[in-house]
């Protein structure tokens, strides 16, 4: 790249991901909002609001982030729910 090219790459912010929170029937709600505040440091009150978007509306984005702390959340999220037998899906959506 020439270096005109590449200044112009380093002045563009990174591309950001949204970390989506998708309902099914099963989840307990309680767990929902313990994610919440346990990966997004949500207090109960946001974390408990946000359970209900995800319940009524069937998905929300929980938070936005660079791809490599985005991807961390999904990974971490995934396998805390598969630990604690809930069938909990976290995904990933390009901002
Ligand atoms: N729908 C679930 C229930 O009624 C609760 C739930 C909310 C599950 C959000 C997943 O991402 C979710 N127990």
């Amino acid at each position: 790249l020439a270096d005109s090219e590449l200044d112009e790459k380093l002045k563009q912010p990174p591309p950001m991901y949204q970390v989506i929170l998708n309902n099914d029937d099963y989840t307990p709600m309680e767990f929902v909002v313990e994610v919440l505040q346990k990966f997004f440091s949500y207090d109960i009150e946001r974390a408990t609001q946000l359970m209900l978007v995800v319940h009524y509306q069937g998905k929300a984005t929980c938070g936005v982030f660079t791809a490599e702390i985005a991807e961390t959340k999904v990974t971490q999220i995934n396998r805390y729910a598969r630990e604690n037998e809930h069938p909990l899906l976290c995904t990933l959506e390009k901002a």
